[in-house]
């Protein structure tokens, strides 16, 4: 059946599927009692997960917008014909066989996701370094959290977070380093709010060369210049010795490689003022912070993409975990270096060794009795000797056709990975390209030779680890697509088909979930960190209700742990963490003549990666819904750039085209672009296709966050925008330049071009394409570059197209709502072509997605109503009531109103 359907009408506990705070929900189906009843699915936060205690950012609370089949990948196919599962298998198996037996194992790869559930991350693993026989899987968090793994490892001996939720709580000081954490982790956002709330003593700071949204609870922002947190972090462990403020007896016990670290931090960055140059910070601030985190002994240091994605990720997480060693700030209360992840199950996949540099359970290949251990446990016939190829070398050798096959799964490269029209290239020229996702088109499926419809969120069970080592199930509360399949269900059968039917026969998620379990405890006998044995025999029953639970978890730890290394003792061969002795360097593109600007990406609120999911609900389209491109007001002058012109950003390797922002929430030179734009929803927003694949040398992380460019005004000779009730062919824009935006129940589209249109009428009749019996009305001006034209049908509005000299025109919010009426009024008719309601405001900009509250309409409310607090602005509009996540902006919007400045946007 190729409609929703719901398993039962008891609601279910379940995880988001978004971000790794790792979010419980309750999903409520509300089961359609007529055929034209809507298909409904509530979710709430569940008041029981320790994550979230009830509470949903607006990502989460709208996932039940998401889940109808519209777009899905309904069937297997091969060189873009419909077949069925049995011939899409054997095709899969026989091609993946016949590739290594005449090339070797090392001639196929996969390349996973942290999306993926543990059991589907199990079975992709054990398939291919067990049985293919190579360690060629990598997966979308080598983009993430590498750094972070191996500054963990360098340290620790193990990949292990020490820290949880709770310790947020317990801190006097949180620093959130590279983390736009109000955006990208809003309920940690708001549990540290929450925290500051209840305790006035608690201090923020946030270490970010933009001033975030997450600025709004800080009490201290550090503009860093890019790339210098190793730097700074040097800086503190050299001014921990310097105030006397060590811990000599924590380093003695429970440290090696002390002396040598600290002589390098002081030697480098032993001067304060010398710091604040290199760091390009204001000395009194960034003595503040250093006297905070000197004397505050409840310090957490939480830290993401601002750290990890750079060239020196790996150094820069071990000049972070040093300051906490030398001043025995780890493994108690309120303390140590936390790495927050970001993919609902990033830390799944490094539990089974997802990465190409480890091997399973939190065994890497360095020692051949893991190796051993490993085979053994999977009684594996061809095991896999060594590291596989890490993201950016494996599509690398795909390029120069070392590789010959490979499987892509839950994950987007061609958008996502560093030089991705380079990645795109070498796919198109790859001899077979598998590409298994739930949705039929995206930047990666338009290349793949074989597409095999994967089932997703909510209709499937499987396990996922958040950031503080949560476990959690995803559990399935709807019937997926007819054809759709889980995909440890499609690993499994290829697995079988390629004749290790033993080693697979599983019938379902908690049968492999048994096994990971029983291999995490395997010969450990406390000797790994990652041990989940409580669960190796768990039951059906036991793994459906299992309750949320941070490893490890087994004999002596039978409920699961809070916090780690409160004993002091580590995975290191001594038992005793490790110093690294740091020599900061700078990003690995330093700005030119010809390209003098620093590119720096990353997350917007309400979208989510390459917008599969998010940008099927206008309700999160609303916050941002074009490209952009954030710059300081000067660079903005120096280009004779306004708020909201186009501006096309360049590089060797590709380019961008998105709107102006301006703001001074931006360093000069440096210019700020989000994610999440893909072919399917803009002409020119992949903004990966100018990052360069730099990568940290440890890691092989790259520096997505670091590239240089230029840029330059994309001169529109004019400006326009389609609503339209269905979807129109993008082709038909040409090269222009063109967004596609999701609206409740239309589709708008943003349009310009730097060819000057002689006959608008002519353009619109061939891209509206005027249907049968459709009442056509226009407005053309010729003299002012103006025409208008909409389209009516039975009374209902089709379309609308409206096209100027430049970008400003009517506020497109009226004639959306139009769409959802289903005969127009005589008064909406007469003010179609105005574009808006006679006397009607614009409420600007959507601020508040839940409620859909515009800009305008909340400083409007302020003024009028002499507003003071963000709790009164919801009290007028409820804007901020429901999750939470507009907070920031509230506040922030309130501020500038309050002080009457100039409006300062964050982004
Ligand atoms: N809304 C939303 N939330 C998400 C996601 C999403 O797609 N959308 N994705 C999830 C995923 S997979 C991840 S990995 C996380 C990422 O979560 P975050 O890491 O918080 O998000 P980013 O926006 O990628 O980057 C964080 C910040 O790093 C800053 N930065 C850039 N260079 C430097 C530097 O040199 N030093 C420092 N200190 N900071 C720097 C950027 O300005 C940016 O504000 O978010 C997760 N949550
Ligand atoms: N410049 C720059 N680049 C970046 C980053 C950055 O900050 N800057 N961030 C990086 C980071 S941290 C990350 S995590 C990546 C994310 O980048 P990607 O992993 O490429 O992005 P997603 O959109 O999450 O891709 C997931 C894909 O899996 C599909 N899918 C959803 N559910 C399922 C399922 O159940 N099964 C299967 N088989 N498919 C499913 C979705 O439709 C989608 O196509 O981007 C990285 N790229
Ligand atoms: S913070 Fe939001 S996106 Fe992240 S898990 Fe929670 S509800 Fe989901
Ligand atoms: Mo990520």
């Amino acid at each position: 059946m190729n409609r929703p359907v719901f398993l039962s009408s008891e609601d279910v506990e379940t995880t988001c599927p978004y971000c790794g705070v790792g979010c419980g929900m309750t999903v409520s189906p509300k089961i359609p009692s007529t055929k034209s009843d809507s298909f409904e699915v509530k979710v709430k936060g569940s008041s029981a997960h320790r994550a979230n205690y009830g509470k949903l950012c607006v990502k989460g609370s709208s996932a039940g917008e998401t889940v109808d089949f519209s777009g899905r990948m309904l069937h297997p196919q091969i060189n873009g014909n419909i077949v069925d599962w049995e011939t899409a298998l054997n095709d899969v198996a026989k091609t993946f066989q016949k590739t290594i037996s005449e090339y070797g194992p090392d001639s196929v790869a996969f390349y996973v996701s942290g999306q993926f559930l543990t059991e589907d991350y199990y079975v992709a693993n054990k398939l291919i370094k067990g049985f293919i026989g190579t360690a060629n899987i990598d997966t979308n968090s080598r983009l993430c959290m590498a750094s972070a793994v191996v500054g963990y490892k360098r340290a620790f001996g193990s990949d292990t977070v020490p820290c949880c939720y709770e310790d947020l709580e317990h801190a006097d000081l949180i620093t959130l380093v590279g983390s736009n954490t109000a955006w990208a982790h809003p309920i940690i956002y708001q549990r540290i709010a929450a925290a500051k709330k209840k305790n006035p003593k608690l201090k923020i700071v946030v270490v970010d060369p933009r001033k975030t949204a997450t600025c709004d609870i800080a009490d201290l922002h550090l503009a860093i210049k890019p790339g210098m947190d190793a730097a700074l972090f040097n800086g503190l462990l050299a001014y921990l010795y310097q105030q006397n403020a060590l811990d000599l007896d924590y380093i003695q016990k429970h440290t090696e490689g002390f002396e040598s670290a600290l002589q390098k931090a002081d030697e480098l960055q032993g001067n304060v003022s010398d710091l604040a140059t290199q760091c390009d910070l204001n000395e009194t601030d960034l003595r503040q912070w250093l006297d905070w985190a000197t004397y505050t002994p409840k310090m957490v240091t939480m830290y993401s993409q601002g750290i990890n994605q750079s060239s020196s990720g790996v150094d820069k997480s071990n000049a972070i975990i040093n300051c906490h060693l030398a001043t025995g700030r780890i493994g108690k209360e309120g303390m140590g270096p936390f790495s927050v992840t970001g993919q609902p199950n990033a830390m799944g996949g490094r539990e089974v060794g997802g990465l190409a540099n480890q091997l399973a359970a939190h065994m890497d290949f360095n020692d051949p009795q893991n190796i051993d251990r490993v085979a053994r446990f999977w009684q594996a016939e061809n095991m896999a000797q060594q590291n596989g190829l890490k993201a950016v070398d494996l599509f690398q050798a795909v390029g120069e056709g070392k590789i010959k096959a490979i499987w892509i799964m839950n994950t987007n490269p061609v958008v996502s990975m560093p030089d991705a029209d380079n990645v795109k290239r070498a796919l198109e020229k790859c001899d077979y390209v598998v590409v298994q996702d739930c949705m039929q088109d995206t930047d990666t499926t338009r290349v793949a030779n074989v597409l095999l419809p994967a089932t997703t969120w909510g209709e499937t069970d499987g396990a996922v680890t958040n950031s503080d080592r949560t476990i959690s199930i995803q559990r399935q509360f709807m019937q997926g697509p007819e054809n759709a399949r889980p995909d440890w269900w499609i690993l499994s059968e290829v697995a079988k088909r390629m004749g290790w039917e033993h080693a697979f026969n599983y019938d379902t998620a908690v049968d492999i979930f048994r096994e990971h379990a029983q291999l995490s405890g395997f010969e450990n006998n406390g000797s790994r960190d990652f041990d989940i044995s409580a669960f190796a025999n768990i039951s059906e029953q036991e793994y459906a209700n299992l309750k949320p639970t941070q490893w490890p978890v087994n004999a002596a730890a039978p409920n699961g742990t809070q916090r780690m290394f409160s004993d002091g003792r580590f995975y290191t061969p001594s038992k005793k963490a490790q110093f690294i002795a740091i020599t900061p360097y700078s990003p690995l593109s330093q700005p030119t003549k010809n390209k003098p600007y620093v590119l720096n990406t990353g997350r917007v609120r309400d979208q989510w990666h390459t917008m599969t999911r998010t940008a099927k609900t206008a309700k999160l389209m609303a916050h941002k819904n074009e490209p952009y491109i954030t710059l300081h007001p000067d660079d903005a002058s120096l280009h004779q750039l306004s708020e909201g012109d186009l501006v096309r950003v360049s590089n060797e390797l590709g380019q961008l085209i998105g709107r102006v922002e301006i703001s001074r929430a931006q360093r000069r030179g440096d210019i700020f672009v989000p994610i999440h734009w893909t072919s399917q929803y803009a002409s020119h927003g992949r903004v990966d296709s100018l990052v360069r694949a730099h990568v940290d040398p440890l890691s092989g992380q790259p520096e997505s966050k670091h590239t240089t460019v230029k840029i330059k005004r994309y001169s529109a000779q004019w400006q326009g925008f389609i609503l339209s009730r269905t979807e129109i062919d993008p082709e038909l824009f040409d090269d222009d330049y063109w967004v596609k935006i999701t609206g409740k129940h239309f589709y708008r589209y943003e349009i310009a071009s730097e060819r000057a249109l002689k006959n608008a009428q002519a353009w619109a009749k061939t891209v509206l394409s005027s249907l049968e019996n459709t009442e056509w009305i226009e407005y053309d001006d010729a003299s002012c570059q103006q025409y208008r034209a909409a389209l009516i049908k039975n009374d209902q509005l089709q379309k609308v197209f409206f096209m100027a000299a430049d970008h400003k025109m009517p506020s497109r919010d009226w004639l959306g709502q139009l769409f959802s009426t289903s005969e127009l009024s005589s008064a909406e008719r007469r003010s179609l072509l105005a574009g808006k309601a006679s006397g009607a405001k614009d409420p600007g900009r959507t601020i508040c997605s839940c409620f859909g509250i515009g800009i305008n309409t909340i400083i409007d409310a302020i003024e009028a109503q002499n507003l003071v607090s963000v709790e009164a602005i919801g009290q007028a509009l409820k804007a901020g009531t429901n999750c939470g996540s507009c907070v920031p902006e509230l506040t922030e919007i309130l501020a500038v109103e309050l002080n009457s400045g100039v409006s300062e946007k964050t982004g």
